[in-house]
């Protein structure tokens, strides 16, 4: 007998529970258990209907995905389904939570489907690099036609049981899952419904089948961003065989694509993402038992960009916020940005039409940092420079309260030295989120020397409670993400003057998958940043400093490494700029040269990743895993390459030695040398996911 799928029978309807926890996926064990139950029930014949129901919090969310890339157990999941729908009696499914994946297509196998109000119903496989492997590509389009069928499949975006139900997804929305499948159950024997197989029911096929276009602009309106991206495409190809192959046969090519998928280093980097999103918030090294501490309201200091935009994500989330800025005139101006943002979202159709109403409620703006005193966590989010956050947190600290939590948002500076201004270095860390913070998941959550293990808690949970994705680091210049950057920051510095101009540097990067290139994004976020940085520690970068001295400061002075034509962000390349490069290389006395795009590729991202295990060397992070996610979810790394230190895995350790020692020896720049952790990896043969393993929480 199964110990995960438990078999009873009420009246005349056999009820089919999995209780497989967390999220019911389809282990083997589970796969065996349904198959044992249903030809179980099937044969009983006292037994007129089968209800499949799941215990806990959620119907089956799909397979399981530890799984993936290890021999494949009996029964198959097409096995099992199979056996579903030649049920001689009607199978119902009792869907609550979010049925997903393989478990939305066991359910698509039964001859009905009920779900509950709240449940979620969809096959998010392409976010995993796969298209659906058990005949969800072919039997969702006949429930609910092809081209809302291939919206949903190469989206991987679930919908609600209302939208499941306005589509014929599911059949009725019950109250309790298990009894309200019971009760249709009964309806369905007493009427004698008949069995609805959909592998039989073309009948949502027939307009597509007649006019192919309804299908092919469907279909090319669902991919059409996904660049060097397989999944999507093989997603869409899948639905298009419901038009033109029998079922059978397309079973066969879905399960075809769904091998060749699963074996692909991009579903493998998307798999990986998955669980290392959910390995970096679990926080190592905290002592047994250690709670959050409780917090009810949030005060944010500085109304500014940021400032804003984490007030934002805290009212998002229907945490009340003190806004707290020095004068009206900053309030007012944060308060109507925060406003318009809200209403903008909302005739986007993304929240309800009062729900900015209601998210602007729960701020109070108050002018005075006393306005501290009720709040349970305070982010500090103010000009970037040293003296104003000690000056800042030395008031914070005369007026919270007693256990607040202090957290700054700075994107650099030492932890340390601001928790020492205070009283309280116990209750002070980083909450560095990324800008637009209202919408990037990433918050590197800085633990610095004294921070107490609940007050690190307290931020982790918090992030979490906004929906952001929290990622322990340690204090150093940058923390993890900018000191990454900065590195890549200095090599595009080193390639201006090895003879590389802006455009083409970045068309390497963007088409390596990244949003925008290292330059167009220095004049997106103001060249005169970094430019302060770097003369606050004394540094020069002769091209990029004549860029800024030049007055070319980025898109707010419609020119930087690029121009820009009023009202427009398209960077365009300027020969001004190869003017100044070419002017500043001869100052040098240096001799520009013809770079191959290659190069510019290794040199922009092997010595992240060199940075990358430096920062694991030095603890700053506690797993690549955690450098990956960063980047995935801070700096738009494209998830179909994994992050940083997976993407070096698959190009190999040793590789990315020799090259580093190659361009440390050939432009003399020893800071390119191997560190010591990543020459050992590559010395032996082991990679970074060794390393992930090994460091994994217990
Ligand atoms: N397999 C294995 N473990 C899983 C899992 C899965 N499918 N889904 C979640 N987990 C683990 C997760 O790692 C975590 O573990 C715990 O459950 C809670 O997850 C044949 C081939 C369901 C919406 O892609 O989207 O079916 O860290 O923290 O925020 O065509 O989990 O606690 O040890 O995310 O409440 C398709 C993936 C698979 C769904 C719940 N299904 N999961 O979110 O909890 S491919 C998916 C999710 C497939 C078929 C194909 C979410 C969730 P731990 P969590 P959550």
């Amino acid at each position: 007998m199964s110990e995960v799928v438990k078999l009873a029978v009420t009246g005349h309807c056999a009820v089919i529970t999995i209780d497989a926890p967390p999220v019911n996926a389809l282990s083997a064990a589970v796969r065996r258990g349904i198959l044992e139950n249903v030809m179980a029930a099937n044969a009983d014949s006292a037994v007129q209907a089968i209800v499949i129901a799941c215990a806990g919090r959620t119907f089956i969310a799909g397979a399981d995905i530890t799984e993936f890339g290890k021999p494949p157990q009996p029964p198959a999941l097409n096995e099992v389904i199979e056996a579903i729908e030649g049920c001689a009696k009607p199978v119902i499914a009792a869907i609550h939570g979010t049925a997903l994946g393989g478990g939305l297509e066991l359910a698509l196998g039964c001859h009905f489907r009920v779900a509950v109000a709240d449940a979620k119903h969809g096959l998010p496989e392409v976010k995993l690099g796969l298209v659906p492997g058990a005949g969800g590509t072919q039997r969702l389009p006949r429930a609910v036609g092809p081209e809302f069928g291939v919206k949903m499949i190469v989206s991987g975006e679930p919908i609600s049981a209302s939208e499941a139900l306005e589509h014929g997804l599911i059949d009725e929305i019950v109250e309790g899952p298990a009894d309200g499948a019971i009760a249709f159950a009964k309806k369905v024997v007493a009427e004698q419904r008949p069995l609805r197989l959909l592998r039989n029911d073309d009948s949502k096929l027939v307009a597509a089948r007649a006019d192919r276009s309804l299908f092919t602009a469907a279909a090319a309106a669902a991919t059409k961003k996904n660049r060097g991206v397989n999944a999507p495409l093989a997603c869409a190809e899948a639905v298009s065989w419901t038009l033109d192959t029998p079922f059978d046969d397309a079973l066969k090519k879905e399960r075809e694509t769904f091998l060749r998928l699963v074996n692909d280093d991009q579903s493998k980097a998307q798999r990986h993402a998955f669980f290392a999103e959910r390995e970096a918030v679990k926080v190592r090294g905290l002592p047994k038992g250690v709670k959050p501490r409780p917090v009810e309201r949030v005060a944010i200091v500085g109304a500014g960009t940021m400032g804003g935009g984490i007030a934002m994500s805290f009212a998002n989330a229907g945490i009340p916020v003190t806004l707290i800025e020095t004068g009206e005139a900053q309030l007012t101006r944060g308060l109507a940005m925060m406003q318009k943002s809200w209403e903008a979202t909302a005739a986007r159709g993304g929240i309800a039409p009062d729900e900015p109403a209601k998210r602007m409620a729960l701020i109070d703006g108050k002018i005075g940092l006393d306005n501290v005193r009720d709040a349970d966590l305070v982010i500090e989010a103010v000009f970037e420079t040293m003296a104003i956050k000690k000056e800042v947190f030395t008031a914070i600290d005369a007026h919270a309260k007693l256990g607040a939590v202090l957290a700054t948002n700075t994107s650099y500076l030492d932890i340390n030295e601001i928790a020492a201004v205070t009283e309280r270095p116990q209750d002070v860390l980083g909450m560095h989120f990324f800008s637009p913070a209202n919408v990037m998941k990433l918050c590197e959550v800085v633990r610095a020397e004294r921070t107490a293990p609940d007050a690190l808690l307290t931020a982790t949970t918090m992030a979490n409670r906004i929906r952001k994705t929290p990622v322990v680091v340690g204090v150093c210049h940058g923390f993890v993400g900018n000191r990454m950057l900065a590195v890549r920051g200095l090599q595009g510095e080193a390639l201006l003057k090895s003879g590389a101009l802006p455009d083409q540097v970045d068309a390497v990067l963007t088409r390596f998958g990244l949003p925008m290139g290292l330059f167009a994004m220095g004049d997106l976020a103001g060249l005169d940043i970094g430019w302060r940085s770097r003369q606050d520690r004394g540094l020069r970068w002769d091209i990029a400093d004549a860029i800024c001295e030049s007055g070319r400061l980025g898109q707010k002075t419609s020119k930087g490494y690029y121009r820009y034509e009023p009202g427009s962000r398209a960077p365009i390349p300027d020969p001004e700029v190869e003017k100044l490069i070419d002017e500043t290389c001869k100052r040098l006395g240096l001799t520009r040269r013809a770079i191959g795009d290659q190069e510019i590729l290794e040199r922009m991202i092997y010595p992240m990743i060199n940075e990358g295990a430096r920062i694991l060397e030095e603890n700053i992070a506690a797993r690549p895993g955690d450098i990956d996610v960063i980047w995935l979810y801070g700096y738009g790394w494209p998830v179909h390459r994994g992050g940083p230190m997976f993407y070096a895995d698959l190009v190999g350790l040793k590789t990315i030695v020799e090259r580093l020692e190659f361009y440390a020896r050939s432009l003399n720049e020893p800071a390119l040398k191997p560190t010591a952790l990543l020459a050992r990896l590559a010395r032996e043969g082991s990679s970074f996911a060794s390393l992930n393993a090994a460091r994994t929480a217990g």
